[in-house]
């Protein structure tokens, strides 16, 4: 079987800068040769340049110089990204940068989903969690009735509308289903409403805002929080996951995977850590579950961030992602 890892340095949905970082060290801490260890034919070129788009790629905290060369390319990015003129992108409603992360999740739903339709695998690696609205919708694109499971921290629903933080990584959700307030430009030039609520489960879940919960709720969308799995353990959580949206045992499945879902103890380099989450045993049987299934048509690390905490911190989650990685790839599989 082929994978095709897709290595997206993209920090534009959220505030904070160095998740851009994590495709270069993830690979650089030897994915590539693990994933072929495990039997697969590995595709990896180099790092996709899905920040040359003509929209200031840089954090917030950046200097921004209108009708100027500017020289504060993202790290990783080709250095013709330095002669790219920048233009403005200011925020729409409450979203911040919403032309870039439209633009770049374009292009990564185009690059995923031409991967799926070769009929390989496509595994990639973050970047923040708006990238989630970009390789979904690659993988509905081949698998209209595909299933997702999100596996986070947080409910990333937010709408245009209901976001506090004006952060895209807290919305990809949202535009996937189609909610109220995602048919908005530039959104709406490309995005497809194309996941049904019932095609979707969360697992992991345990810090989610006032108006999410609405959404869940009125949605009827399946959702297993941190709660759950105290109760249930993550064995019955998910086996009632998989069942819930893979009802025949034939519904290929998205995974995409928040490194915030794990315990800060076990990924502290991560944007947004949410103390109560999975252990490493946790976060590894909810990959092994879904590679059980056989089903697994895309997956999703997201949100290392190597550059938080320190270095012990960095490479102890660069580690969990690509051991998370395997997992859903098969390597405990018998
Ligand atoms: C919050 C946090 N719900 C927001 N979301 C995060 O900004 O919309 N998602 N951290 O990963
Ligand atoms: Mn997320
Ligand atoms: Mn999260
Ligand atoms: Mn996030």
């Amino acid at each position: 079987a082929k994978v095709a890892i897709v290595g997206c340095p993209f920090s534009g949905g959220q505030g904070r800068s160095g998740v851009d970082l994590a495709p270069n060290r993830l690979i650089g801490a030897g994915l590539v040769s693990q994933l072929a260890n495990l039997g697969w034919e590995v595709h990896y070129e180099t790092q996709q340049s899905f920040v040359d788009i003509p929209y200031n790629p840089v954090p917030a905290d950046s200097t921004q110089i209108k009708g100027k060369e500017v020289n504060n390319s993202t790290p990783g990015a080709s250095s013709k990204t330095d002669m790219i003129q920048r233009l403005p992108d200011p925020d729409i409603g409450r979203m911040k940068k919403p032309r870039l992360v439209s633009a770049v999740c374009e292009k990564v739903a185009s690059e995923v989903g031409s991967i799926a339709k070769k009929g390989w695998l496509p595994l990639t690696l973050g970047g923040d969690h708006s990238l989630g609205l970009g390789t979904v919708s690659g993988t509905k694109s081949k698998y209209p009735n595909a299933a997702l499971i999100w596996v986070d921290a947080h409910a990333d629903i937010n709408t245009p509308e209901t976001t506090d933080s004006g952060n895209l990584h807290g919305c990809p959700v949202s535009f996937l289903l189609g909610l109220t307030g995602c048919n908005i430009e530039p959104f709406n030039q490309w995005v497809k409403p194309c996941l049904k609520p019932e095609e979707l489960v969360y697992v992991g879940l345990r810090d989610i805002d006032p108006e999410e919960r609405k959404l869940l709720k009125a949605n009827g969308i399946k959702v297993f929080t941190m709660h759950d799995i105290d109760r249930h353990g993550i064995g019955k959580v998910m086996e009632m996951a998989i069942a819930h949206v893979n009802k025949n045992g034939d519904t290929p499945i998205h995974l995409s995977f928040d490194v915030d879902a794990l315990d800060p103890s076990e990924a502290p380099s991560t944007g947004t850590p949410v103390r109560g989450g999975l252990t490493f045993r946790e976060g590894h049987y909810i990959t092994e579950a879904v590679a059980e299934t056989g089903c697994l048509v895309g997956l999703d690390i997201m949100e290392v961030n190597p550059s938080l905490v320190d270095k012990a911190a960095a490479e102890k989650t660069i580690a969990v992602g690509c051991s998370l990685a395997r997992a859903a790839l098969g390597e405990t599989l018998l």
